[in-house]
């Protein structure tokens, strides 16, 4: 696809969540909510869905196009966007929730939504509203479809799955108790599967076909980039400063560290991981970075700069390239194998659908 159409059929769905908007805030005004409400609700909604990869929503638009084998009409793009627009707001709720959970800083290159001032803790509230908005949006588009139903059972399964991921993730990663004999790669595949595979990627494919196979390890994939990037990545490249190291998370970097630590690297993991910057560490933070948050400018503890030092030692950048390149020929793999069916077939898998997926995540940096 070449880049201006990639920026076209963006800015295309873009302008789909200007119509999507307007109608949620019609509504909530049409509720008698008082002019004040109006305005933070606005502010709830453009601060926390559309600044995204898009990725996601997008796809369900993609999908749609490619199974029906040719352009939407304008009414079936709208309906298309509003799956779309559905699965950006499932993730804005997730997100909102998991900042709070995780003591988040920065998400998407700005301060967490609960970190602005006079949000605080309202963000929850605001969170269930934009999970909320999804069901609204999929009475007035979708009542009179005969998929109705199907369709608000796919949002709470998946929404169930992923609160069952989030869950595991919590507890494997208590903020005060770090054991790192409660972790495995085993565990740490079924975390992702549920915390973000499952409504990444089976979600909208599978609001616009059915079920498939190699959705799971696509996403399980992805969850793993996101795991390395947390370690790897700078704020100003990934959006945000990554926090799994000092959080405890079981993530893919210190399980495949500790697959293969010697006696000394384990000691110095066990002694440093999940443990938070000092009082002094955090001062000398703020200072070096000329009034500035130190936070939001990721700069790191002694604990944390020790845990990186057996991460580089152990050769991790060359353990995920290696993991990048050999999944990306399985996924490959499976791809090929996909039957196609006859030529016009309905219902039937195509290919584009999942080598496109692939192509927007293979090596990405972000
Ligand atoms: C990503 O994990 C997982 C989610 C965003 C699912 C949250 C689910 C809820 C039910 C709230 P992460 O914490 O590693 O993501 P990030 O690094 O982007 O914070
Ligand atoms: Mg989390
Ligand atoms: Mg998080
Ligand atoms: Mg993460």
């Amino acid at each position: 696809m070449a880049s201006n159409d990639k920026a076209a059929r963006r800015a295309k769905f873009e302008g789909a969540w200007n119509v999507i908007r307007d109608e949620l805030l019609a509504h909530f005004k049409s509720c008698g909510m008082p002019q004040e409400a109006q305005e933070w609700y606005g502010k709830n909604l453009d601060y926390n869905v559309p600044g995204g990869k898009l990725n996601r929503g997008m796809s369900v638009v993609d999908t749609a196009e490619i199974l029906k084998g040719r352009p939407l009409s304008d009414g079936e793009y709208l309906q298309a966007a509003v799956l779309g627009w559905g699965v950006e707001l499932l993730q804005a709720f997730f997100l909102v929730s998991d900042d709070l959970m995780d003591s988040s800083i920065t998400r998407r290159g700005q301060p967490c939504w609960y970190r602005i001032p006079k949000i605080g803790l309202i963000a929850v509230n605001d969170a269930f509203m934009l999970e909320s908005a999804i069901y609204y949006l999929l009475k007035v588009h979708f009542k009179k479809e005969s998929y109705y139903v199907d369709l608000l059972e796919l949002f709470h399964e998946v929404s169930y799955q992923t609160e069952m991921g989030q869950l595991i993730d919590l507890i494997t990663a208590p903020e005060d108790e770090v054991d790192l004999s409660r972790f495995s790669l085993k565990k740490h595949s079924l975390i992702v599967i549920y915390k973000t595979a499952f409504y990444s990627f089976y979600l909208p494919v599978a609001l616009a076909m059915l079920l498939c196979d190699i959705l799971i390890p696509l996403g399980e994939y992805f969850q793993i980039q996101d795991d390395f990037l947390d370690f790897s990545g700078v704020p100003a490249q990934i959006g945000k400063v990554g926090t799994d190291i000092v959080d405890n998370k079981c993530s893919w970097c210190i399980n495949t560290a500790l697959a293969s630590a010697s006696p000394a690297q384990r000691k110095i993991l066990d002694e440093n991981y999940g443990v938070k910057p000092t009082e002094e560490e955090k001062e000398l933070a703020k200072k070096l970075s000329a009034g500035k948050n130190g936070e939001e400018q990721g700069y790191l503890g002694e604990a944390e700069k020790r845990v990186k030092k057996v991460f580089e030692e152990i050769g991790l950048r060359e353990k995920y390239f290696a993991y990048e390149e050999s999944v990306y020929t399985q996924l490959n793999t499976m791809i090929d194998q996909i039957d196609e069916g006859a030529p016009g077939q309905q219902g039937v898998l195509k290919k584009e659908v999942f080598i496109s997926f692939l192509g927007k995540i293979y090596r990405r940096q972000k």
